[in-house]
């Protein structure tokens, strides 16, 4: 059963913390909500690199939706779609958040760059926000566009990945608080949580913060979670960086020992891959309908 935006909406609004991990694909997906995570985040970064690009705006709306499909149709968990900058303005935005919707997201995340966007962690990377109040009217049209009440939409703030410091990071949050975002997602590349706690220190809006802690890996949930104003932890391309390290790992030992019998016993057997395929659902199918 797939559980519905209600369920993240309701951690979030009753005061906790929702844990928010990264997926690609829909066997990452799976394996997400295996683990215990509260929701899915379909990350741009991660759907990018496991399509072998950079994470800049080229993997299309429509691939973006599909694989997100996908994911739905595998896991139950509520998904929080990364629609970057919603491809476009104000009116491709209304567009983008009933497609991501109607495609079994429970969220978005719309970020303040302009179009083509450059990723967020890359040092010296070009980031060019848009003026504030264009991307107010952008909030104001995602939130227009939702169906169901319960689906967050939900602002990112990138004035201090952009360098803008925080005081402009703060008045983009407000005035995008102030167009509807039920959450502000506020990101930063610097190696210290210290950024990240003086912009919350500094929150006195009503909405709920979003974190995406991977350049301050220090932020612990318990120290998330003592800030108070955390609604949302996003763990956000663990899921890709786990498989690339799994696979260069296994992959080196196979050509240095020139074989894969020492690898064999490291690995997961076939069987557990048969039991993420679902391969015991087929079996029942064949002995109750095959003639
Ligand atoms: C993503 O995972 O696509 C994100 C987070 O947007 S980051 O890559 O850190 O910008
Ligand atoms: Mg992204």
């Amino acid at each position: 059963m797939r559980k519905t935006s209600k369920s993240l909406r309701e951690i979030i609004s009753s005061g906790g913390m929702a844990r928010v991990m990264a997926a690609h694909d829909p066997l990452s997906a799976r394996l997400v909500e295996e683990a215990g995570f509260d929701a899915i985040w379909a990350s741009g970064f991660e759907l990018s690199a496991a399509m072998g690009l950079a994470d800049v705006s080229l993997v299309s709306m429509t691939q973006h939706l599909d694989n997100m499909r996908r994911m739905a149709d595998r896991s139950s968990l509520p998904i929080v779609a990364d629609v970057d900058t919603g491809y476009g303005n104000a009116v491709n935005v209304i567009f983008t958040v009933k497609q991501f919707e109607a495609a079994g997201a429970s969220a978005v995340v719309i970020e303040d760059k302009a179009f083509p966007k450059v990723t967020s962690l890359i040092a010296g990377g070009r980031q060019d926000l848009l003026p504030i109040s264009e991307n107010q009217g952008k909030i104001e049209a995602a939130v227009s566009a939702r169906q169901d009440p319960d689906f967050l939409v939900i602002a990112r703030v990138e004035a201090l990945i952009a360098g803008r410091g925080e005081a402009e990071a703060l008045e983009r949050a407000h005035a995008y608080e102030a167009a509807g975002a039920d959450m502000i997602l506020i990101h930063s590349k610097e190696k210290t949580p210290d950024e990240i706690e003086s912009f919350i220190r500094g929150w006195t809006g009503s909405v709920p913060i979003v974190i995406v802690p991977t350049a301050y890996p220090q932020m612990t949930e318990a120290r998330a979670k003592s800030l108070k104003k955390v609604g949302m932890l996003i763990y956000g391309n663990h899921a890709i960086r786990a498989a690339v390290t799994g696979m260069q790992k296994v992959f080196a030992r196979i050509i240095a020992d020139g074989g894969i019998e020492t690898v064999n016993d490291e690995i997961v057997p076939v069987s557990e891959i048969f039991r993420l395929q679902d391969m015991d659902m087929v079996k029942q199918i064949e002995t109750q309908f095959l003639r």
